[in-house]
This record gives C-alpha cells, sequence and structure tokens, in this order.
C-alpha cells in the first residue's frame, strides 16, 4: 500500500507515489495513458493474478495489446465505483444493496472477441449467483448477440464480431444444453427449423432446448431447410403439434411461404408458428400463411405450454345481408 495512504484512499492517492513491483517502475498514469496489470494490482492492492481473473471475467475492462493488457484511468475507474457498490455498508454489515451485475454487457466483450473460456466463465458465474437457464439463454447470451456492433464508436463493419460471437455463443449453446433436465412423458412434438437461404442457427438452437425444458419433444432441423424437407419431417413424427420456423431476416420470407405451402400439403391441420427478426407483426405471419406469431422465444413457449395451438381460422367473406 502507498505510504500515508488509508484503506480507503488508496486507490485516489496511491498512483502519486512511484516505486518498483516485481522489478518494474511504476508512476500514476496520466490522462489518456494506461496501466499494465501489474500496476492495477499495486493500485488495486491486490495480487496480480486476481486482476487477470477481473480482466478474463470482464469486471474490469481492459485492452489486449502485443505485450500483455492495458488498463485506462478510465476502466479503473469504473471498475472501482463498481465494486464499491457492492461493499458493505460504512456498519461493516453485508446488507448493502447488491450491484447488478452486467452479465449480458460481459458476455457481449468476450463473445466479440471469441474468447470462449472467458465467455463460459461469464455464463458459469452467472448462473452460480442465481440466474436460471432460461434467462441465461434469453437474457444474458441473446441479449448480448442482439447488442452486437451497438458500439458506435467501434463499428464492426466487416462482421467479423458477429462471426467470431455466432461460433462462441453455439458452443455455449451446445454446453447449456447439455445441463438441461428433459421432463419426462412429452406433451406433444414441435419440429422446428429455419426456412431456405437462412442462416442465422442460434435462435433455433435457444428455442429448441427450452421447447425441452417446458416438457415437449422437439425435431430440430436447423438452417436452410428446403420445403420438401419440412413436409418429411412432419410426416415421420406420430402426431406433431406444431412446425416452428425462425426467421432472421425479411429476404427469406417467399422461403417461408414455400415451405408452409408444402406443410399444408402434407398435414393440412398442422398449426405453423414464425417468429425471429425477420417477421414484424402477425400480419406478416398472416400474409405468408402462418397460423401463429409470437413475438419472442418467451411468448413462444408460454402460448406452446398453454394448450393445443390451432390452425388460423379462415377468413370468410360475409355478404352484407339485406333488410
Ligand atoms: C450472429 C449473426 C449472424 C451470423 C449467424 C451465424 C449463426 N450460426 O447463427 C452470421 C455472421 C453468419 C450472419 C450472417 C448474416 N446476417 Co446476421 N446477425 C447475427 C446477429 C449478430 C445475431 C443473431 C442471433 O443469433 N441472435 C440470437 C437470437 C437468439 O436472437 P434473435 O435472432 O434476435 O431472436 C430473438 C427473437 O427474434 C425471437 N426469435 C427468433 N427466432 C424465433 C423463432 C420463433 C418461432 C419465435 C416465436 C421467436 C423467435 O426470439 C429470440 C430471442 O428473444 C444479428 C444482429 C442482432 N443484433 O441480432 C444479425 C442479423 C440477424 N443478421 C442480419 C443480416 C442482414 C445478415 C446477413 C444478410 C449479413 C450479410 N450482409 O451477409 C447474413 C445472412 C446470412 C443468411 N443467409 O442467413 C440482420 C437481419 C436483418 C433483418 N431483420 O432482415 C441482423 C438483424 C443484423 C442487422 N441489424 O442488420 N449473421
Amino acid at each position: 500500500m502507498a505510504i500515508g495512504c488509508t484503506a480507503d484512499s488508496r486507490i485516489a492517492c496511491i498512483g502519486r507515489d512511484s516505486g518498483a513491483w516485481g522489478g518494474e517502475t511504476y508512476t500514476h498514469a496520466m490522462a489518456g495513458e494506461t496501466l499494465n496489470l501489474k500496476q492495477v494490482a499495486l493500485r488495486l492492492g491486490a495480487h496480480y493474478t486476481t486482476v487477470y481473473r477481473y480482466v478474463r471475467t470482464h469486471q474490469l475492462e481492459a485492452t489486449r495489446t502485443s505485450t500483455g493488457w492495458e488498463v485506462s484511468e478510465e476502466q479503473l475507474a469504473r471498475f472501482v465505483a463498481a465494486r464499491d457498490a457492492d461493499r458493505c455498508t460504512p456498519d461493516g454489515s453485508s446488507s448493502g444493496p447488491r450491484r447488478r451485475v452486467d452479465w449480458r454487457g460481459r458476455l457481449r466483450v468476450a463473445l466479440e472477441r471469441g474468447d470462449e473460456v472467458a465467455a463460459w466463465r461469464v455464463l458459469s458465474e452467472a448462473m452460480r449467483s442465481g440466474v436460471d437457464a432460461e434467462a441465461c439463454y434469453l437474457d444474458v447470451l441473446a441479449g448480448a448477440l442482439a447488442d452486437l456492433g451497438a458500439d458506435v464508436d467501434e463499428p464492426d463493419d466487416d462482421h467479423l464480431g458477429s462471426y467470431l460471437a455466432a461460433a462462441v455463443a453455439t458452443r455455449l449453446v451446445a454446453r447449456l444444453g447439455a445441463r438441461l433436465r428433459r421432463p419426462g412423458r412429452p406433451r406433444g412434438t414441435i419440429v422446428l427449423g429455419a426456412p431456405r437461404g437462412e442462416q442465422h442457427g442460434l435462435s433455433i438452437a435457444i428455442l429448441a432446448d427450452l421447447i425441452r425444458t417446458r416438457g415437449f419433444e422437439c425435431i430440430e432441423l436447423g438452417v436452410d431447410v428446403p420445403p420438401d424437407v419440412f413436409a418429411a419431417a412432419v410426416g415421420r413424427v406420430r402426431a406433431p403439434s406444431v412446425v416452428a420456423l425462425s426467421v432472421s431476416q425479411a429476404a427469406t420470407l417467399e422461403a417461408v411461404e414455400a415451405t408452409v405451402d408444402a406443410l399444408r400439403a402434407a398435414t393440412p391441420d398442422l398449426p405453423v408458428l414464425v417468429g425471429g427478426p425477420g417477421v414484424l407483426n402477425d400480419e406478416v405471419a398472416a400474409a405468408v400463411g402462418a397460423d401463429l406469431w409470437a413475438p419472442d422465444i418467451r411468448s413462444a413457449l408460454d402460448l406452446l405450454s398453454s394448450g393445443a395451438p390451432t390452425r388460423r381460422p379462415a377468413e370468410v367473406d360475409v355478404e352484407p345481408t339485406r333488410a
């Protein structure tokens, strides 16, 4: 600790000293300058490995360089403020308000870096702190993916972040799915896939896992599925309850329509559910011939769990009656 500082003022004043730690000279970083992890450890009065863990779990923002990690004064200040908000009350009791941890933000950083180890650590910590599986999938993981490219300062023009994130997220879903309990006798079977031309597969994997946790069997067809394959799949299932199509881009709506037509020809009474960013509302769903639409996965799960979804009633043109 710096000479003359109390524990509480250590963060503020230790940087005015200079000295050596592990043979390295440190000084207070001027505005715009950065600190390495040893310097941060010294400033926090923590061990280097603890600081490294803060970085890997995205509690402390840092930038990777060719020689290690760099932390700016602003990043360190944000970390200290967040940590202090999580601290005990002044009387030493631990009943102070708990800080809401930004699992979604932390995960997003790890996803964009393509860092599976850090990403899994964030999810594991979230689960350990009581975030349930559904919230892990929908609020933390899907939330982090939805935030991709939201950084105006760092536009991801080449989509590299999306590719890295999708690859890591795919592995995370596989790991999460393997942990889920699937209750006994299925209450129905849902056939699920994305239409021809659609490469966005994460929503399908997530929806499939969560459908199973709600007690349904799920036949997962994956992405870029031709209409006749959907038709063949429902033909093989003894009593399918619903076919669900995940549509991430409006560009594939024609393929959705072709899929609905093929399904109607194969199993006329089977309801078709559509959802995803490519289907804005129920009117678009009706226009492509689907019976059901849900704005998000939670609503879709509630809809499926609420009973036996049915086909949309055919619109009947009523002739005005004469008086
Ligand atoms: C990862 C990603 C990719 C990855 C996909 C890899 C993979 N294995 O999935 C890659 C890099 C390959 C990719 C490619 C492209 N992508 Co992309 N991608 C994304 C990104 C970043 C995340 C999508 C994701 O998986 N989210 C996680 C899931 C769980 O969330 P979600 O899809 O939003 O789904 C939620 C709801 O919509 C709903 N939902 C989803 N499916 C279903 C299904 C049912 C039945 C129900 C009820 C609900 C439901 O519930 C979910 C959770 O609440 C989004 C941007 C974003 N910020 O969302 C763009 C995004 C989906 N992509 C987009 C585009 C345009 C493309 C490309 C055309 C880009 C290009 N120029 O090449 C290509 C198209 C490839 C193709 N032919 O399909 C657009 C789509 C715009 C649109 N609505 O029309 C988006 C929205 C980006 C944008 N803002 O422009 N992409």
